[in-house]
């Protein structure tokens, strides 16, 4: 991340950070995505971190552990503060002592908003999580660079997965050949557990993959993703195992479920433009789906086409692209699109794609 990237998030941020001064992110055992996003911090775990953002400058204070490396990383741009000696913690408490200060609600658990309000003498928190959801909406160019890449591993490795896919091979197999593959190729890490599904397990969106073994004709749905420098992809492909054998039960309806998927998928990415509201492309796919082959999937498309994808896989809460969405597309968010048809006991298929927002259009990532 450059000066100028930090600057304008800082300013988005602050801009929209309603009734407080300065924004305290406290990390837990895990990191706060909007630490990430205001840092940019690559590695590293930064437990009990804290991020200090100020009009003027933004403070990083942490432990010995992570110290060399912060200095490292971030060049200069955020002062870094050794958080080992209780002097700086002084320096902390000084900051903040009766200022109403921003934090993120959706992060900090019960206990520690106490030890922040008590420990650190702060007059008022106010949850700003509102704020860093808003500015991570909308991705800038290095956010979307990382996303495209995550996205060009992610599919490379599906690609090659497929391709070298065996009879008899487990669900559990796979996921794990994709996991490695991954890293061999250049991703930090999966974004989420891999999802592998034959025959009728492809009927569950979100089946873990479990021993079941790979016979001819089935159903082979993956929906993986990948991290690059802490930002996600999440792919969907299906395809059906050994349809050239000849003797596969019900190809053809097997067949058709995929092409209407992707029909759905086509439909609705090409509705996405600027200044259209998120159910829009939703109610196309789903249209698409239930009025195919004279209904006869009426029903089978049961959940949200897509969500925003960034830091977090599901990143940000609340409607994206989904019936009852009332969000406005703009250029430079970042969606999942993703319709699929599911029948209990038989299979189905799912397609999905990262797409961002553009000005006239949608453009594959
Ligand atoms: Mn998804």
């Amino acid at each position: 991340m450059d000066r100028k990237t930090l600057d304008r998030r800082v300013g988005r941020v602050l801009g929209a950070a309603k009734g407080a001064e300065s924004i305290l992110l406290a990390n837990t055992g895990s990191e706060d995505p909007n630490f990430i996003y205001m840092t940019d911090l690559l590695g590293g775990l930064f437990e009990g971190s804290y991020l200090l953002i100020t009009k003027s400058r933004v403070t990083l204070f942490t432990s010995p552990l992570e110290y060399e490396m912060a200095v490292g990383q971030l060049n200069g741009m955020i002062g870094v503060v050794n958080l080992d000696s209780k002097e700086k913690v002084g320096l902390l408490k000084k900051e903040l002592r009766g200022k109403d200060i921003g934090f993120n609600g959706s992060f900090v658990p019960y206990n520690m908003y106490m030890r922040l309000r008590k420990g650190l003498g702060i007059h008022g928190l106010v949850d700003t999580s509102a704020a860093f959801e808003a500015a991570r909406r909308v991705k800038d160019s290095l956010e979307i660079s990382r996303i495209r890449e995550a996205n060009r591993i992610t599919k490379r490795a599906i690609a090659e997965v497929q391709k070298g896919l065996k009879l008899g091979v487990t669900e559990r197999e796979v996921a794990a050949e994709f996991d490695s593959l991954i890293l061999k190729m250049g991703a930090d890490g999966t974004s989420f557990s891999s999802i592998v599904s034959f025959g009728k397990n492809a009927a569950l969106p979100h089946h873990a993959p479990d021993d079941t073994r790979l016979k001819y004709g089935d159903f082979v749905l993956m929906d993986v993703g990948v991290k690059c420098s802490n930002y996600c992809s999440d792919v969907t492909r299906t395809m059906i195992f050994g349809s050239d054998t000849g003797r596969i039960k019900d190809l053809e309806k097997k067949e058709r479920i995929i092409s209407i998927v992707k029909e759905a998928q086509r439909m609705a990415i090409a509705s996405i433009k600027e200044g259209i509201r998120g159910d829009k492309p939703h109610l196309i796919a789903e249209n698409h789906i239930n009025t195919s082959d004279g209904g006869a999937y009426k029903g089978t498309f049961i959940h949200s086409l897509g969500h925003s994808i960034g830091i977090e896989v599901h990143d940000g809460s609340g409607r994206f692209l989904a019936p009852g969405s009332k969000l406005i597309l703009k250029p430079g968010m970042v969606t999942s699109v993703e319709p699929g048809i599911y029948i209990p006991g038989f299979g189905g298929a799912r397609f999905e794609d990262d797409i961002v927002v553009t000005k006239d259009g949608a453009e594959i990532l």
